[in-house]
């Protein structure tokens, strides 16, 4: 092994490799020849598969563990000193008992292996808020991953120079059991250690371990804000180019809005990120937002040149796909990828190898298969992207996955009206985590797994950004997944959702009205472009109805969720939900008062 430049680094890796004690360790560069290497060994030894390379050049498939296919919540540990400051929605497990529980599992565990150090750089190469990392791994899927994902290798090395200042990622793929998996978060130290997984944000340390829930500790500590948000640049017909961040929970449509490609004439859309934001109060007082990766770890089922053109063009090469289909030519193949072929072709492999037919009962690609790809790819990649400073933000987003009760857009009074909007959040759980799916759950700024702290006192961390902004964003709340009587959705989504985009940004700028419901304001019935819109028979009013006796239920099971916060919970949430059920009540009363007119 190379002795590394950096004393700090040289003597953790050194350290872990006395641990682990794996054949051989590589200090990773970056390069395209290492790359290519790692791939070549990969095909040889089956981790990789490579795909058509007349079809799709230069691009792999991977199928992992069948019990290793999504983040499994119930195994991820914040590991602070005090229970208190992980808070209710988190395990927690104390640093003691990791240190006889988990560190013991990686005794040995790289024996026979290769010991990957990749560091890597979150943010733009330039950025003052760009952060450094170095994950040490025994999987050269995450390494190949990670060069994709992020800015890996000598770029983060000349930036950490001589400095002490990196988050300490131990990955070991372990013997993949459940039964020995952990990711635990030492907050305080700024480490990580994950065994037993070699899946997405199970094994991919740099994305939700370090960008979300150890960077929510220092954001909260800074002064700024780590997000499980996409950036979106929009141009609209007057000219103006508005950023936006969104917030919606993994499974919930954040890389198609990133993308998007508008249905109306007139709009360019730029992409900045597709999952994590990282905000800051800039100069000019704005919320400045970068997107801490490189690229994108994307949801493949239901992508189709249809719902996202964007992303299927990005896919066409240099790509690594996990657990999707392939077919007899060695294409990749995923559910919705061609509406007009819903069962693909004969003699397809489904995600665990095995051949399948069309009369096959399962899916062929598993719910959650996910491509690997450079943003750059991306046809709308935006310039912002390399943005030292960031691109400043005008509105921010939440947004689930419901059902029933939230309508399609409604946008909040003032910020601390939002901040509860975003603090209350539900959505439907998804294929991206392991369990049921389908259930609704409390997940505010759709962070439930990835606060790294006492959600209470992010709340407050919350709160406290709005003042200190001289032009703090505008918040929406929006649910594009509201479904009419036989179940189907009501609204169409995707590129049609620059309609809905065009009324947040004219608000944002001052242009349009709005009407006044219990829950903020919505669309007049005018505001909103909905001309030439197939909704399949569904109205505005479907749309857009806020019904008072759900909500007063709703404002209920808020009030419930917040109190789980203890005396962790900020006032102003008390008051906010206060204000909700006021409202709540005059819309009764008036709906009420209404029928007695009528009669
Ligand atoms: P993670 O990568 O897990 O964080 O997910 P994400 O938030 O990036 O979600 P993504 O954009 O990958 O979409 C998830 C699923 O929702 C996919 O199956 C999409 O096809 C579907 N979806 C996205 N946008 C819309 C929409 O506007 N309408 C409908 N009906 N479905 C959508
Ligand atoms: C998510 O679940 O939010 C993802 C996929 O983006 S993973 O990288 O597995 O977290
Ligand atoms: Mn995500």
């Amino acid at each position: 092994m190379n002795r590394l430049q950096n004393e700090f680094l040289d003597s953790w890796v050194k350290s872990i490799a006395a641990v682990t004690t794996p054949d051989n360790v590589v200090i990773c560069d970056g390069s395209s020849e290492e790359i290519r290497a790692l791939e070549t060994k990969m095909v040889a030894d089956g981790t990789f598969i490579e795909l058509n390379g007349s079809k799709y050049p230069h691009s792999f498939l991977h199928r992992s563990h069948p019990s290793d296919v999504a983040r499994t919540e119930q195994l991820t540990f914040i590991c602070s000193e005090k229970k208190d400051d992980a808070g209710p929605t988190n395990n927690w497990m104390s640093p003691d008992e990791a240190t006889s529980r988990v560190w013991p599992l990686f005794s040995k565990c790289m024996a026979g292996r290769t010991m990957y150090v990749v560091p890597y750089l979150m943010g733009p190469a330039d950025s003052p808020n760009a952060r450094v990392g170095v994950e040490i791994t025994d999987s050269a899927y995450v390494v190949a991953n990670l060069r994709v994902m992020t800015r890996m290798g000598d770029v983060a090395l000349r930036r950490l120079g001589t400095s002490a200042n990196f988050v300490k990622g131990l990955h070991s793929l372990g013997d993949l059991s459940p039964e020995r998996r952990f990711i635990c978060h030492f907050p305080e130290t700024r480490t990580v250690w994950s065994i037993g997984s070699g899946y997405g944000g199970n094994a991919l340390l740099a994305k939700k371990c370090h960008a979300l829930r150890l960077a929510s500790v220092e954001a909260r500590d800074e002064g700024w804000l780590a997000e499980h948000m996409l950036i979106v640049g929009i141009t609209d017909p007057k000219g103006r180019t508005t950023y936006l961040a969104a917030a919606f929970p993994s499974g919930c449509g954040k890389t198609n809005l990133a993308m998007l490609i508008p249905s109306l004439p007139g709009y360019k859309v730029e992409t900045i990120g597709d999952d994590i934001c990282w905000m800051h109060v800039g100069s000019d007082g704005r919320l400045r937002a970068i997107n801490p990766e490189a690229g994108m770890f994307g949801i493949a089922v239901g992508t189709s040149m249809k719902t996202n053109p964007n992303a299927m063009r990005a896919v066409g090469h240099d790509a690594i796909f996990t657990n999707v289909a392939v077919t007899p030519e060695g294409t990749p193949w995923w559910e919705g990828m061609d509406p007009a072929n819903p069962r693909g072709v004969a003699g397809m492999t489904d995600w665990r190898g095995r051949v399948v037919g069309p009369d096959r009962t399962e899916p062929a690609a598993h719910p959650n298969a996910r491509y690997t790809v450079s943003l750059r790819q991306c046809p709308s990649v935006g310039a912002g992207m390399d943005e030292p400073a960031g691109v400043p933000i005008s509105g921010i987003i939440f947004g689930g996955r419901r059902a029933k009760k939230a309508p399609l857009v409604f946008e909040a009074t003032s910020f601390a009206h939002g901040v509860y909007v975003g603090a209350t959040m539900v959505s439907e759980t998804t294929a991206a985590a392991t369990g049921a799916t389908g259930i609704p759950r409390h997940d505010p700024m759709a962070m439930l797994p990835f606060c790294g702290y006492n959600v209470g006192d992010y709340f407050k961390h919350w709160l406290e950004m709005g003042p200190k902004l001289k032009h703090p964003p505008k918040i929406f709340h929006v649910n594009w997944f509201r479904q009419g009587k036989n179940g189907s959705f009501l609204w169409p989504g995707f590129g049609e959702n620059i309609r809905v985009m065009q009324w947040m940004i004219d608000r944002i700028h001052g242009d349009t009205d709005a009407r006044s419901t219990l829950l903020g304001y919505v669309p007049t019935k005018t505001g909103i472009n909905l001309n030439g819109l197939d909704m399949g028979g569904a109205a505005y009013d479907d749309l857009f109805d806020v019904d008072a006796e759900a909500w007063a239920e709703e404002a209920e099971s808020h009030l419930k969720f917040l109190r789980t916060f203890g005396s962790r919970l900020p006032e102003a949430l008390v008051q906010e939900q206060g204000a909700l059920v006021r409202r709540v009540a005059e819309a009764r009363a008036s709906a009420s008062s209404a029928k007695v007119a009528a009669k």
